[in-house]
């Protein structure tokens, strides 16, 4: 059986790539909503509705035995639902790194950048209460920037100016890490770097879950082995377009209109 993966684009492929060398022999499906992309301009209801249509085409149609909500955005509104209506499902999401973040910071100064709606989640806000008490964290939506990776705009003016604008401030107060808190931004991790400097550590959650996503399946005796992990993908509003950052992104990725 496959493991599914989704998200609202191409951001959730970062997450793929680390499990692919994690997990060679596993087959996966990758959904990317990319139609009703971005999530974080969608209501709760709307995020809601359109997870728990993916994750029954998942579970239904393509019989995954673990789905990984590969979207920070879709973790902080859906997962507590898709959990309680699949209480027997092994579902895995995705969080901005605080815990680790604050466990690497020298000075205990750290940026955090994601949707806007992440930023003001509920879910993050118990993050920081649970594990940011005694640090100081300055966390920013940053509107645009999941939009410059869908486009393809992984270097450009645009997307460096959209960079500045949200990493000036965290630079000019002093911080050491860098939470990349959607997962569409490891993608722009070497523009980022280019921008903060060597000082700054950036910190992606694509092993930590990887890992936790192993953990699991080794756990429930579901784990394969000795054979070539083959993945497809499955993607609402199919276009040139779309296909052809698909494939910068994953090579001869074989790409279906879905849902
Ligand atoms: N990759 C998604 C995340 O991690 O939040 C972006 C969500 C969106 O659609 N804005």
């Amino acid at each position: 059986q496959p493991i599914g993966f989704f998200d609202s684009g191409w951001g959730g492929l970062s997450i793929m790539k680390t499990a692919r060398q994690i997990l060679p022999s596993e087959d996966f499906i990758y959904v990317a909503d990319c139609a009703n992309a971005p999530y974080g301009d969608r209501t709760h209801e709307f995020i809601v509705d359109r997870a728990r249509k993916i994750a029954r085409f998942l579970f239904e149609s393509q019989q995954v035995k673990a789905l990984v909500i590969a979207c920070n955005t879709a973790t902080a509104e859906a997962i507590d639902t898709l959990r309680k209506e699949l209480p027997q499902a092994l579902i895995v999401g995705v969080e901005p790194a605080v815990k680790p973040a604050v466990a690497l910071s020298k000075k205990q100064c750290i940026g955090m950048i994601s949707t806007t709606r992440t930023a003001t989640s509920d879910r993050y806000r118990q993050l920081l209460k649970r594990y940011g008490q005694n640090s100081h964290i300055l966390s920013t939506g940053c509107p645009g920037l999941m939009d410059c990776v869908e486009a393809g705009e992984f270097d450009t003016a645009t997307t460096r100016e959209l960079l500045h604008r949200y990493l000036d401030p965290m630079l000019e107060a002093g911080i050491d890490t860098l939470v990349l808190g959607c997962t569409h931004y490891p993608f722009l991790s070497d523009t980022i770097s280019s921008i903060v400097g060597p000082e700054v550590t950036l910190y992606e959650p694509s092993l930590a879950v990887s890992r936790r996503l192993q953990m699991l399946l080794k756990d429930a005796h579901a784990l394969r082995e000795n054979h070539r992990g083959k993945e497809c993908f499955y993607v609402s509003g199919l276009n040139e377009q779309r296909k052809s950052v698909a494939r910068r992104l994953w090579r001869n990725a074989t790409l279906f209109e879905n849902l």
